[in-house]
C-alpha cells in the first residue's frame, strides 16, 4: 500500500497507527503541507480536496478520509478489529473518536488557520489561541465522558484499542506541538499514555516520521 501523507498530520496518524496494528507494510510518501504542495493539480487529482491522507491499495483509486480508511481496512483486512462487535459499543467508540475527527481536528487544520489569517488578517498569536481554545473544547468534552461513563476501561472503549483510541491519540499529540495545557485532562492523558506504550502508536508518532523537527 501506498500512502500520501505528513508527519505533522493527525488524520494520516490515524490511518499509520491501524496499518501498523494490522501488521499491513506501506511506504509513506510526505505532502509538504507548509509548502501548499497539497494544492498543487498533481496532488489534487489524487484528492480533489486537497488533504491527507490518501491511501492506494492496488489498483483501485485513492481511499480518502481517515475514519472511512480505517472501516475499509478492518473490512478487508485481518489482525485486531478497531471497533467492538456489540451496537452500543461500537456506537460509543465511534461517537467519541467523532468528538476529534469530526467536531475538533476540521477546526484546527492548515486551510482554517490559512483563512483565518488571510482573509481576516488575524494575527499568528489570535489564531493560534483560537487553535487551543478549539483543542481545550474537544478535550474537555473527551475528558468529561471518558472519567463518567462506564464503557471507559484501559481504552477509551473497554479493554480493546478502538477508532476512539486512534482518534484521541491523534488529538493528543498536538497539544505538545499547538502549546495546549493538558492538566485539566488526566483521563485523556492516562488513555493516550497507555496506547503510546504500544508499538504501533509509538512508531507512528509526528515526531518519529520522516520531516518532523529534532527535539
Ligand atoms: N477529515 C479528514 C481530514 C483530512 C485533513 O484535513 N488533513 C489535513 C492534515 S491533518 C490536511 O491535509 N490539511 C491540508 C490543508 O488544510 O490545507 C480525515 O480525517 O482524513
Amino acid at each position: 500500500m501506498r500512502m500520501y501523507g505528513n508527519w505533522r498530520s493527525a488524520a494520516a496518524f490515524r490511518v499509520r497507527i491501524a496499518l501498523k496494528l494490522k501488521g499491513l507494510a506501506y511506504e509513506e510518501t510526505f505532502i509538504d503541507l507548509d509548502a501548499g504542495d497539497q494544492h498543487k493539480p498533481e496532488f489534487r487529482a489524487i484528492n480533489p480536496q486537497g488533504a491527507v491522507p490518501a491511501l492506494f491499495d492496488g489498483d483501485g483509486p485513492p481511499l480518502t478520509q481517515s475514519l472511512a480508511i480505517l472501516d475499509y481496512l478492518d473490512e478487508t483486512r485481518g489482525g485486531p478489529r478497531l471497533l467492538p462487535e456489540d451496537p452500543r459499543e461500537r456506537a460509543r467508540a465511534r461517537s467519541l473518536a467523532q468528538v476529534v475527527a469530526c467536531d475538533t481536528h476540521p477546526l484546527y487544520v492548515p486551510r482554517v488557520r490559512t483563512f483565518l489569517m488571510d482573509a481576516y488578517g488575524l494575527p499568528k498569536e489570535r489564531m493560534m489561541a483560537f487553535v487551543r481554545h478549539t483543542f481545550e473544547s474537544g478535550l474537555k468534552t473527551l475528558e468529561t465522558r471518558l472519567s463518567t461513563e462506564a464503557g471507559t476501561g484501559r481504552f477509551c472503549q473497554g479493554e480493546t484499542i478502538s477508532h476512539a483510541d486512534l482518534c484521541l491519540v491523534s488529538l493528543w499529540v498536538g497539544t505538545g506541538i499547538f502549546g495546549v495545557d493538558t492538566a485539566p485532562f488526566p483521563t485523556v492523558a492516562r488513555i493516550a499514555q497507555t496506547c503510546l506504550e504500544i508499538p504501533a502508536f509509538a512508531e507512528s508518532h509526528p515526531l518519529r516520521q520522516p520531516g518532523a523537527p529534532q527535539t
